[in-house]
């Protein structure tokens, strides 16, 4: 070594060496293939080869025969009177306007943070919080081709097949994000343009995902650890969200479906017999807790529950996992039904508010051993989807009073917007509950008591005032519209959409915000943060609102909790095509 130093030409040569080496590396084009059309690059690690240590005796088939006709969710709306030219040129500028506030955070997503996961709505920059593998690209492709965006589509979809999921900065990745964003993502833009490119990119990640279930119990862990799932080392966590293990089912359902593969079918749909098992076995029977120890799958001490955070797409999964397997699963409908059977029983409640609005929330319940379950009338913006869920519910299960607090729970959530000077409603907050679900009195003196000044009559405290550009209000707006046809819901998606607008624009794009209930003149911090929900759900919910029904049919799609739709086995493929 000292010889070759007091060479200078030998170490010359040796510098120049590595130059050459780190030149060809850094410079050399990846390996990639023509595929399909696009150009096409190939993970480099293929997970389908990692031997599994915990092999299954015998797969789980998808279920087999031909789909139920399940009762039709939408309204009839071509029995409608044709709606007006003038309201016709009011629905267009309005789909033109949100268009517009998607173009804006696409193009400055493309300008200043292309392939990170978020774009900072504020300082203009790039930033990774799923892994790196641009988590808002993926999460929005199917909303470029919704809004007809072709170009932009195919150059996201040229990037997205690009992807090497065994490239990241990270040594482990959060199983459920990535499931419903990445291969959610992924799985509809297959689904929506039939480019089979993506699928095969979806296939890659979707084997990547699946090493989540090589555990002693098939269970998945909360984190999918890279090392050790390539070594069958994974170990299901004692207490995890339960939403984030339990709510795959969709994506491995629909990636079954597409490839033919049982394996992934069988996968999600172990955890959902754990929990049709577990179900009578808790502490507030048929409903799950909201933290689960998938270790050994006993859900028995723990003592909250709710239908919001950490919970909420457990439930939501339910009867959408009912419909995408063509009725052909009873499981599912059971489920539902116990789980909201315990849901109407103790978490629904009326709130007190001065005009006795007919409003529905769900709160979360606390099971103590004196006194049994305890209702926290806590309102949270994650729980709004729950109008959704029982919009699909009551009416693929036919149970019309689930149609009715469908109704009642979204209108809660729009009620909550109208409330504070932004005209949107806060992350969390408490509220008064009536003692049943009939109209209370409203009840002065004990708001003077008890209720913080600061917030409207009718809230007791607000505890977290974000707003962070989520979707679940709007999202069961949605579907009341489309159940119902009902034009009231536009207008409340478009009051909606303006107060978010105005709260949270940039010259950017959109930003969460840290306070809506400010009075109005005074100006909340923007939080410089773009989660990819907003172009993926949150936008898209607004934009279908405002289209014709057709688009994104839900006789035809079920949508995953991010928003992406998926094809249902009644529906014929290539049902919904551009021209
Ligand atoms: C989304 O990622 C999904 O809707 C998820 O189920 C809940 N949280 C966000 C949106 O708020």
């Amino acid at each position: 070594m000292a010889g070759l130093f007091r060479r200078p030409t030998r170490l010359l040569t040796v510098v120049a060496a590595i130059a050459v080496l780190y030149i060809l590396i850094i410079f050399i084009p990846k390996p990639r293939e023509e595929l399909y059309g696009f150009q096409y690059f190939r993970s480099s690690f293929d997970w389908s080869t990692v031997p599994e240590r915990n092999p299954v005796a015998k797969l789980t088939q998808l279920p087999r025969g031909s789909p139920k006709r399940l009762p039709k969710f939408q309204h009839d709306f071509a029995s409608d009177k044709a709606p007006s030219r003038e309201r016709l040129d009011v629905l267009e500028s309005r789909r033109s306007e949100i268009r517009l506030a998607f173009v804006k955070s696409w193009n400055s997503y493309k300008k200043y943070a292309w392939m990170y996961d978020e774009l900072t709505p504020v300082s203009g920059e790039g930033k990774d919080t799923f892994g790196g593998w641009a988590a808002t690209l993926v999460d929005t492709l199917d909303t470029l081709w919704i809004m007809e965006l072709g170009d932009e589509f195919r150059h996201a979809a040229a990037a997205a097949v690009t992807l090497d999921w065994s490239k990241t900065k990270d040594t482990s990745c959060n199983f459920f994000e990535t499931t419903i964003r990445h291969l959610g993502g992924l799985l509809s833009a297959y689904d929506l343009s039939k480019e089979a490119a993506l699928l095969e990119k979806a296939i890659e990640l979707g084997d990547m995902l699946y090493t989540a279930y090589d555990t002693d119990n098939r269970m998945p862990p909360f984190y999918l650890d890279f090392d050790l799932a390539k070594e069958g080392l994974l170990v299901p966590g004692t207490h995890d969200p339960s939403a984030a293990v339990t709510s795959s089912g969709l994506e491995f359902t629909r990636l079954a479906q597409l490839t033919g593969q049982d394996k992934y079918y069988d996968a999600i749909d172990r955890v959902a017999q754990a929990l049709e098992q577990t179900q009578n076995s808790t502490k507030l029977p048929g409903m799950w807790p909201t933290f689960l120890n998938m270790r050994n799958l006993d859900f028995s001490g723990q003592r909250s529950f709710t239908l919001g955070g950490l919970a909420d797409s457990l439930y939501e999964y339910l009867p959408k996992m009912y419909a995408m397997v063509g009725g052909l699963e009873p499981m599912y409908e059971k489920m539902y039904r116990d789980a909201m059977d315990a849901v109407t029983k103790h978490l629904l409640f009326r709130p007190m508010t001065p005009d006795q609005d007919d409003i529905l929330f769900t709160g979360t319940v606390y099971v103590s051993s004196q006194d049994g379950p305890e209702l926290e009338a806590e309102g949270q913006h994650l729980g709004c989807f729950v109008g959704g869920m029982f919009a699909l519910g009551g009416k693929i299960f036919n149970i019309p009073e689930h149609v009715k607090y469908a109704e009642k729970i979204a209108r809660g959530c729009a009620w909550a917007y109208k409330a504070f000077p932004s005209g949107i409603m806060p992350e969390t907050f408490t509220l008064y509950p009536c003692p049943s679900l009939e109209p209370c009195p409203w009840d002065e003196d004990q708001w003077t008591a008890t209720g913080d000044k600061r917030f409207p009559k009718g809230f007791k405290n607000v505890m977290d005032p974000k707003y962070i550009l989520r979707p679940e209000a709007i999202e069961s707006i949605f579907f009341m519209y489309r159940m119902t046809g009902n034009v009231e819901y536009q207008e409340m998606a478009w009051t909606m959409f303006q107060s978010i607008r105005k709260a949270t624009e940039t010259k950017l794009a959109f930003s969460a915000i840290s306070d809506v209930t400010l009075p109005k003149g005074q100006k909340t911090v923007k939080k410089d943060s773009m989660e990819s929900f907003w172009t993926s759900e949150t936008l898209k919910y607004l934009y279908l609102i405002f289209s014709p029904p057709d688009l994104i049919d839900l006789d035809k799609y079920v949508l995953n909790t991010e928003a992406h739709p998926f094809l249902r086995p009644n529906a014929q493929p290539g049902y919904f095509t551009y021209t």
